[in-house]
């Protein structure tokens, strides 16, 4: 079996600004230490670690008019668009190392101009047990973790959905939406409305989880560039209990396993995030050790030679 490895640089971003617990600026050390680095260079992966990026503290404090730390938000995806978008221009596959969720936006604003300039096709997989759908008139906490897709797609303040220029970074038909299992009742609606397409843990029940990876990686073809953001919080918390905001009902190991190696065989990946890694709310590092295990498996490890 012939692979061509990518080369991967990895960048911290530090911050639990966009959460509702704080810890998961603590994740990319966590992820460190459960050894993500030397996991893909024995994979034969050329591996460069940026360190951590710089930003502003979290000042814990309460939402006003709909968001918790807006200009902390802003700030912090800023220097991760900056990042990752420097990745890109050389080459190599960026790794945001998070961080909250909120930071998915810097990344994928990035990831999306980056299409725009080498006319390339963009595809999101969104693993997640939550849709990231909110705005500041439906969430129910401010935390603007829970907002980055609909900023995204260009619905938000204008400080973040205007983060790469003009235009808004995507449109809903360029994202799928994989584990879904909490929606807020508002959210819901505005899913509805831009119709985004969203597996959600019923339809992986009913169809199996291979055939929700064809689904979502139909069309994907050598022009694609796939960007993958993982949130943690997507794994059944009985398998990956370190994360904030953890949903029952989720993803067991080996359909965990199924998707990363699915995405691996797609060889289209060009970027990641692994975001609200909780290290706080984690034993023994085990949920990182976790991840690191299926970043294995995003980058081709599998148990049999298939191809
Ligand atoms: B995560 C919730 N929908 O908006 C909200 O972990 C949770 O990045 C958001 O997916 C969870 O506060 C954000 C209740
Ligand atoms: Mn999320
Ligand atoms: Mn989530
Ligand atoms: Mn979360």
């Amino acid at each position: 079996m012939s692979r061509t490895y990518p080369l991967v640089s990895l960048i911290g971003a530090p911050t639990d600004v966009g959460a509702g617990h704080r810890g998961a600026r603590l994740g990319p050390e966590a992820l460190r230490i459960a050894g993500l680095g030397e996991a893909l260079v024995a994979r034969g992966v050329d591996v460069v670690d940026r360190g951590n990026l710089d930003g502003p503290r979290n000042p814990w404090q309460k939402p006003v008019a709909g968001y918790r730390h807006l200009a902390e938000v802003v700030a912090w995806n800023r220097a991760v668009m900056d990042a990752v978008g420097a990745e890109l221009r050389v080459g190599r596959l960026p790794i945001l190392l998070g961080g909250d969720h909120c930071l998915g936006l810097g990344s994928i604003t990035a990831v999306a101009r980056y299409c725009r300039d080498t006319g390339k096709q963009l595809r999101v997989l969104w693993l997640d047990a939550h849709a990231d759908f909110n705005t500041s008139q439906v969430t129910p906490s401010g935390n603007i973790h829970g907002m980055p897709v609909s900023c995204l797609c260009g619905i938000g303040p204008e400080e973040l959905t205007r983060l790469g220029g003009d235009a808004p970074a995507m449109r809903p038909d360029e994202i799928r939406q994989i584990g879904i299992r909490s929606v807020d009742p508002g959210e819901k609606q505005l899913i509805q409305q831009h119709g985004l397409d969203v597996y959600d843990m019923r339809y992986i029940d009913e169809i199996g989880m291979r055939r929700v990876m064809e689904e979502a990686l139909e069309g994907v073809d050598e022009n694609t560039h796939l960007h993958v953001s993982f949130d943690v919080d997507f794994l059944d918390p009985s398998i990956a209990p370190g994360v904030g905001t953890t949903v029952p009902g989720g993803p067991n190991y080996r359909e965990a396993q199924l998707v990363m190696e699915m995405i691996a065989d797609s060889g289209r990946m060009g970027s990641l995030d692994i975001v609200e890694l909780n290290p706080i709310l984690d034993k023994r590092n085990r949920t990182a050790k976790l991840a690191v295990d299926l970043v294995e498996s995003l980058f081709g490890k599998s148990t049999l030679m298939r191809d």
